[in-house]
Parts: C-alpha cells; sequence; structure tokens
C-alpha cells in the first residue's frame, strides 16, 4: 500500500465533533447544548463520562495542530458547536469568544500548511431551541440554522472552503434525537413514531436553504465547496434469497436514499413513502425544487458492514442486522469489514451518477477493554493499523472501478468522548491519558500512518 497510489491531489485527514473533543464547556460564553444535558442524565452514558472536559482541544488545539502536523495530514475535520457562535442558538450577535476560538484554530491550521474541513451540526443542537420550540421537530428551527450557518460563511468562509451541512442525519435522526438518548434518557424510547421524520425533513430543508445562501451570498468570493456526510455502512444479504436482496435494499433506502433521493432526485423513496405513509412529511414541489442539486461532495462516514436478513412481518426498519462474522473489537456495532467499502462506494456510485466523494470518517476502537494495562502495552495498535491498512486497499479498488473519491479521514487522531459510549471507548491514533492532565501519547498507528503520508512508491498503479 502506498499513498500514491492514490490519484493526485487525494487529501488525507482526520476528523472529529465539538462535543467530543472541544471540553470547555462552559468557557467563552458557549451555552449548553441537548449533548450537555443528555450526558449528565445519570445511566445514558456507559461509563458516566460526560464531554465536559474530554480531549480539552479547546485548550490544547495548538498542540493538537502540532500532532497533525507529525502525522502529515493534509486536512483537518472538525465541527463548529452552535452554542459557541450563539449560546442561545439565536443570532445574530454572534458570540465574540466562540469566533475568536475558531479563529485561532483555523489560522493555526492554515499557518501549518492544514486545510480546515468544517461541519456546521455534529448532534450538538442548542438546548435553547429544545426548550423554547422543541429544536428539530418543529419548522422553527430552518430559518435559525441558516442564520447560524450564514455567520459562519461570512465569519471564517474567507479561510474556510470545505463546508459541511450535517453529519450524519441518518444516525442523529433515529438513534440520537428520537429514540430519546439525547433530549431525554436512552431508555425512554421515543414518544411518537413520526418524529425521526419529521426531524430529518427540517434537517434536509435547513441543508437545501444553506446550500442556496452559500451559491448565491459566498461561492463568487469564497470559491469553497459545500456538501453533506452522512453514516453509510454497508448491508450484505445473509443468503442468495430474492427476499435477503431484496431486504439489503431496504436497509439502504432507511438509511441513505432517505437524505439522497431527496437530494439528488427532489423526492423521498416511493416504498419509503408507501410503508410510512402519514409518517413521512411530503416535500412540496418548491421544497423538492429547492432541494434537488444541493450537494458539491458527499462525504461518508464508514465503519463497518452487517448482515442483513429479511423480515416480513417487521415494522420500520424492515430488516434486521445479522452478524455472522467474528467481532473484532469492543464496540458492539463494528466489525471489520474491508470489503465493505468497496461495495458501498459502488452502490453509491451507481445509483446517484457516481458523485464526489471523500470518507470523512473510517476507524476502530481498541481489541480489548482494559485501561488497566500498562501504557507500553495500550499503545500498541497493530490491529488498528491493519484495520486502516485493509480499508485503504479495498478504498483503492473502489478507486480503480471508477468511484470518484477524492480524499480520506481517519476517525481519529485522539481517543475521545465516544458519545453514549462514553471516554473508555477509544479510537485515538493517540491515546489520551484522562487521568493525566489529558496528555496524548503516541500509538504504534500514529508511526505507520506517518510513514505511509511520506512514503511514495516506485511505480504508480494507478
Ligand atoms: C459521527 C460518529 C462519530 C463517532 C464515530 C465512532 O457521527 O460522525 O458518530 O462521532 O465518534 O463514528 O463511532
Amino acid at each position: 500500500l502506498h499513498r500514491n497510489d492514490f490519484p493526485n491531489g487525494f487529501v488525507f485527514g482526520t476528523s472529529s465533533s465539538s462535543y467530543q473533543f472541544e471540553g470547555a464547556v462552559k468557557e467563552g460564553g458557549r451555552g449548553p447544548s441537548i449533548w450537555d444535558t443528555a450526558s449528565h442524565i445519570p445511566g445514558v452514558i456507559a461509563d458516566n463520562s460526560t464531554g465536559d472536559v474530554t480531549t480539552d482541544q479547546y485548550h490544547r488545539y495548538k498542540e493538537d495542530v502540532e500532532l497533525l502536523v507529525q502525522l502529515g495530514v493534509d486536512a483537518y475535520r472538525f465541527s463548529i458547536a452552535w452554542s459557541r457562535i450563539f449560546p442561545d442558538g439565536k443570532g445574530p450577535i454572534a458570540n465574540k469568544e466562540g469566533i475568536a476560538y475558531y479563529n485561532r484554530l483555523i489560522d493555526a491550521l492554515l499557518e501549518n500548511g492544514i486545510q480546515p474541513y468544517v461541519t456546521l451540526f455534529h448532534f450538538d443542537l442548542p438546548q435553547a431551541f429544545q426548550d423554547s420550540f422543541g429544536g428539530w421537530r418543529s419548522p422553527l428551527i430552518v430559518p435559525l440554522y441558516v442564520v447560524y450557518a450564514e455567520t459562519c460563511f461570512a465569519t471564517f468562509g474567507d479561510r474556510v472552503k470545505n463546508w459541511a451541512t450535517f453529519n450524519e442525519p441518518h444516525l442523529f435522526a433515529y438513534k440520537y434525537y428520537n429514540y430519546g438518548c439525547v433530549v431525554g434518557n436512552c431508555k425512554l424510547g421515543m414518544n411518537n413514531m413520526s418524529w425521526p421524520y419529521i426531524t430529518m425533513h427540517h434537517m434536509l430543508l435547513s441543508h437545501a436553504a444553506t446550500f442556496q445562501v452559500y451559491k448565491s451570498k459566498f461561492q463568487a468570493n469564497q470559491g469553497g465547496v459545500i456538501g453533506i456526510i452522512l453514516d453509510a455502512q454497508w448491508y450484505e444479504p445473509y443468503s442468495n434469497s430474492q427476499e435477503d436482496i431484496e431486504a439489503i435494499e431496504r436497509m439502504q433506502m432507511f438509511q441513505v436514499q432517505w437524505i439522497l433521493d431527496p437530494i439528488y432526485f427532489g423526492k423521498y423513496p416511493t416504498i419509503m413513502q408507501e410503508q410510512l405513509g402519514d409518517l413521512l412529511p411530503s416535500l412540496s414541489p418548491s421544497e423538492s425544487k429547492a432541494l434537488k442539486g444541493t450537494v458539491d461532495f458527499l462525504g461518508i462516514n464508514h465503519y463497518t458492514s452487517h448482515y442483513t436478513i429479511n423480515q416480513p412481518n417487521s415494522s420500520i426498519p424492515p430488516s434486521k442486522p445479522m452478524y455472522r462474522d467474528t467481532k473484532a473489537d469492543t464496540i458492539d456495532w463494528l466489525y471489520i469489514v474491508p470489503w465493505g467499502i468497496q461495495k458501498m462506494l459502488n452502490y453509491i456510485k451507481v445509483r446517484y451518477n457516481n458523485p464526489t466523494i471523500y470518507i470523512t470518517e473510517n476507524g476502530v476502537d481498541e481489541q480489548h477493554n482494559n485501561y488497566s494495562m500498562s501504557l507500553e502495552v495500550l499503545l500498541q495498535d497493530q490491529f488498528r493499523i491493519k484495520f486502516h491498512h485493509d480499508y485503504l486497499s479495498y478504498l483503492i479498488a473502489a478507486i480503480r472501478d471508477g468511484c470518484d473519491v477524492r480524499g480520506y479521514f481517519t476517525w481519529s487522531f485522539l481517543d475521545n468522548f465516544e458519545w453514549e459510549d462514553g471516554i473508555e471507548k477509544r479510537f485515538g491514533f493517540y491515546y489520551v491519558d484522562y487521568t493525566q492532565n489529558n496528555r496524548r501519547y503516541p500509538k504504534a498507528s500514529v508511526k505507520w500512518f506517518k510513514q505511509f503520508l511520506c512514503q511514495t512508491s516506485q511505480s504508480k498503479q494507478l
């Protein structure tokens, strides 16, 4: 595996998000978000940790930029915390300290030749919106999101050229927002079956309006690109039966088509409409028109593949993942299936006419769950090296199949707060010692990735 097996200009980076990395939740005038609320409800986070401090990137961003330089990446993807820009969510008066923080981060990256890739929304909705009108479940959120996005373009867009409106709206709409994990307690479940679809509807309308604002007001001067980032795992039929093959299509429908069909074709998938009936809002002709064609690129967060078996009588989504491979790590959903990335990319290529894609996340947590081992042992993450090596190999295969992939971002360079799994699930190339002032220690993967990024091979194969 060589870096120059990839096309010229292919971007290598690493990804993060505000709530998972920043800490400093009460500093710099930041307002609370729904994740501050959720993580403080007893029982929501597996190890009772919170994002209050986590990697403390807010204070350690300079050191982190240094680590990124040492790693040799071209790009760093992070998200802006809406409630640092507008503490109670609402504009138009932005919080100067919040702006100053992101200016410092962006400038430090650029001074070191690292391109910022910015996500506008990575799950941390200002709590004020949840309390006053139900957040994403109300159409009131749409213009408020647009004001926030516009403020970010106007403030940072002279230097930021790669924007994503949303991170993983599918996962957010189902799991984190409406199954109660965030706005209540995970165990409470969802109160209203239509909520995920209403949430998504408002995210899609916000996405479309923001895309149009960027194109009409900022594109000419700033010359950047804007897209959306999806969680897109592969589903493989459990058997060769026609039923199982159709079941994977339904899994993809409820995962990616739900978002991409409106964006590429201006409509929700027909079968989804039939199955959901009134639960799924309808797109008016003007909404459909506003949505069509609203991406310059797609971000794909891909980690895993699951087998799918048909379940004729089950409700939504109508098929169920079945696990058949050995699970190779500690987090329950992550099965290491490197060929899945090639299949997923080809699926998107065929259905959406070969869009420009960045793999915006790919990575794995630790193989063990025992942090009482010596630091020396904890830093030996050979399985992570193999994971990235193997996924990158199948990524090259996808590119050879003609998939238009322009970049690859790991999740992540640092251990961080893994949502409901807490800080004990570690995805980093650097180990973060939460007990010792968040000191960072390079795992074996740092050396490997660094060498991969600076080496060139004799024979260029593409
Ligand atoms: C996302 C992901 C990340 C996770 C990563 C590992 O929404 O982008 O949930 O935030 O930390 O996928 O699970």
